[in-house]
C-alpha cells in the first residue's frame, strides 16, 4: 500500500490541514523537528505547511509523490517507534519562485519557518535573506498582512542574525530600480519596503535540538518492513527540544501543546546547545574521522576522544554558565544521546561546513578563555583536528566556504594552521600559543591523550 493510503487508513477522515505555514528547507531535521511539533500540536488540524527545498528537486519529487507524507522513525537505544507525519501539505523546489511568492503572498500564511543550515545565512544573492525579501515583497504587494519568521538553525541569536540580514537586503534592494535582477523584480514600486518590514514582519529566536542522521537505504527498508512505502523516510532520536523567544506578529500553532518552550531569554539555552552539543559534535567529527571512526557512537567509545570531549565541556563551562548541577545533568544526557549505537550518526555529515559551524560552536569559547588569560587548549585542539581534516579532504571537502578554506590550507602546516584560524577568527590567530597548540594537535594528527 502507498504511504498516503496508509496515512488515510490511519486517519479515515484524513484531509490536509490548510496551508498556513511556509517552510524553507525540507531536510530531515525539519521533518523530525518543526514539522513534528506542528503535527503534534493540539491545533494541528488548523496548520498545514507548504514546504520548499533549498534547491533539491529530488526530495520534492519524492515527497510530492506521497502527498507530502513521510514516516518518522524514533530510534531509542532498544527499539523503534514509527509514525506518519501529515503536517507537510504541499512541496515545491526552492527554485520555484512563482510558488514561493504565491505562498508568501497568501493572507492565510502567518508563519515562515526556516531550516537552511548555518551557511545559508551568509550574505549573497542566494542567501536566505534575499529569498525571504523576495517573498516579502510579494506579500506586501498583495497586502497579505503581518507575518512571523522563525529561523530554526544552529546560530547564536538567530533572530537578530536573520532580522539584520533581511533589513540590510531590503534596504539595498527596496526602492531601487533593479531591472531584471534575479531576486528582484524589486523596483521603484517598493520604496518604503524597509518600513513595511519593520511594521509587518517579526522575527523570533529559537534553539532547536533533535539529532537526525541522514537516512540510509536500510531506513527505507525498515519502513517498508512495517508496511510503509516511503521514499523520504526520516529517522530521529527520542529527545527533542524547541525553545522559542519573541513576539509573533499574528497567529501561530499551539506548539507549546507539543512540548515547545517559550522563554524570555534564549541566550543561556543557545550557549548550552551550541557549545556542549554542537561543539562536541565537531570535536568528535574531525578528531574521530582522523582516528578512523565513522559514527558518533563509536567515536565516543574511543577513550581518548571521550576524554577530549570532557576536557572541551570543562573548558566551555564558564561560557555556558548556569548551575553546575544543571550543566552536569545536560552533559550526562548528551553522553546517553551520543552513545546510542542504533542512531548511526555519520561523522562525515557533522563535518560539513566547518568554516561556518566552528565560529559559532568553538570560537566563542576560545575567545572567552583567552580573554580570561587561560590557554583554550581544548578549543585549539578541535581547530587543529579540523586543519588536518581539511588538508586530508582536499578537493573532496564539503564546505560552503570551500575555496577560501582550501586556499588557506596549502603550504607548510604551521602557516596553514595560522591562515585557517585567521579565516575563522583573525583575533585568535594573534595568540601565538593558541595557534601553537592547534598546530601541535594537527601535527600529531589529532592524537588525543
Ligand atoms: C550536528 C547537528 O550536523 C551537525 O553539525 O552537530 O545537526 C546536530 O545533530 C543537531 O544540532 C542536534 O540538535
Amino acid at each position: 500500500m502507498s504511504l498516503s493510503l496508509l496515512a488515510r487508513t490511519g486517519h479515515p477522515e484524513w484531509t490536509a490541514a490548510p496551508a498556513r505555514i511556509v517552510h524553507l528547507g525540507l531536510g530531515g531535521f525539519f521533518r523530525a523537528h518543526a514539522a513534528w511539533y506542528t503535527a503534534h500540536a493540539d491545533d494541528a488540524d488548523d496548520w498545514g505547511i507548504v514546504g520548499f527545498s533549498g534547491h533539491s528537486h529530488d526530495l520534492v519529487d519524492r515527497l510530492a509523490g506521497q502527498d507530502g507524507l513521510y514516516t518518522l522513525t524514533t530510534r531509542g537505544n532498544d527499539r523503534d517507534t514509527i509514525e506518519v507525519v501529515p503536517s507537510v501539505v504541499e512541496v515545491h523546489p526552492g527554485t520555484d519562485t512563482a510558488a514561493w511568492r504565491s505562498a508568501l503572498a497568501s493572507p492565510e500564511v502567518t508563519v515562515v519557518t526556516l531550516t537552511v543550515t548555518e551557511a545559508a545565512y551568509a550574505p549573497g544573492p542566494s542567501s536566505v535573506a534575499a529569498r525571504l525579501v523576495d517573498g516579502l515583497v510579494a506579500r506586501r504587494r498583495a497586502d497579505a498582512g503581518p507575518v512571523t519568521l522563525v529561523p530554526c538553525d544552529n546560530i547564536a541569536d538567530n533572530a537578530s542574525t536573520l532580522a539584520d540580514a533581511i533589513r540590510t537586503t531590503a534596504a539595498r534592494l527596496g526602492g531601487v530600480d533593479l531591472g531584471d535582477r534575479a531576486h528582484g523584480e524589486i523596483g521603484r514600486g517598493d520604496v518604503g519596503l524597509v518600513e513595511w518590514i519593520d511594521s509587518s514582519v517579526r522575527v523570533v529566536g529559537t534553539v532547536v535540538d533533535r539529532i537526525t542522521p541522514r537516512p540510509t537505504p536500510a531506513d527505507e527498508a525498515a519502513a517498508a518492513a512495517l508496511g510503509y512505502v516511503d521514499a523520504a523516510p526520516v529517522v530521529t532520536e527520542p529527545f527533542s527540544e524547541w525553545i522559542i523567544s519573541g513576539t509573533f506578529a499574528a497567529d501561530r500553532p499551539d506548539w507549546e501543546s507539543a512540548g515547545a518552550q517559550f522563554v524570555d531569554d534564549l541566550a543561556p539555552y543557545a550557549r548550552r546547545k551550541l557549545h556542549l552539543l554542537n561543539g562536541a559534535h565537531s570535536l568528535l567529527a574531525y578528531a574521530g574521522l582522523l582516528r578512523g571512526h565513522t559514527e558518533v557512537a563509536n567515536a565516543l567509545a574511543d577513550d581518548g576522544l571521550a576524554d577530549a570531549l570532557r576536557a572541551w565541556w570543562d573548558e566551555a563551562a564558564p561560557v555556558v554558565g548556569g548551575a553546575d548541577d544543571a550543566q552536569a545533568a545536560y552533559r550526562r544526557a548528551l553522553m546517553r544521546r551520543f552513545a546510542n549505537p542504533r542512531m548511526h550518526h555519520a561523522l562525515a555529515q557533522i563535518a560539513i561546513d566547518g568554516a561556518t559551524k566552528l565560529p559559532v560552536r568553538v570560537i566563542p569559547v576560545a575567545r572567552a578563555e583567552l580573554a580570561a588569560g587561560r590557554s583554550a587548549d581544548a578549543a585549539a585542539m578541535i581547530l587543529g583536528a579540523w586543519v588536518t581534516y581539511v588538508r586530508r579532504e582536499g578537493a573532496n571537502l564539503v564546505d560552503a566556504r570551500r575555496d577560501e578554506v582550501l586556499a588557506a590550507a596549502v603550504g607548510p602546516l604551521r602557516d596553514a594552521t595560522h591562515r585557517l584560524i585567521t579565516l575563522l577568527a583573525p583575533d585568535l590567530a594573534d595568540h601565538d600559543d593558541f595557534v601553537g597548540v592547534a598546530f601541535d594537535a594537527s601535527e600529531s594528527r589529532a592524537s588525543y591523550p
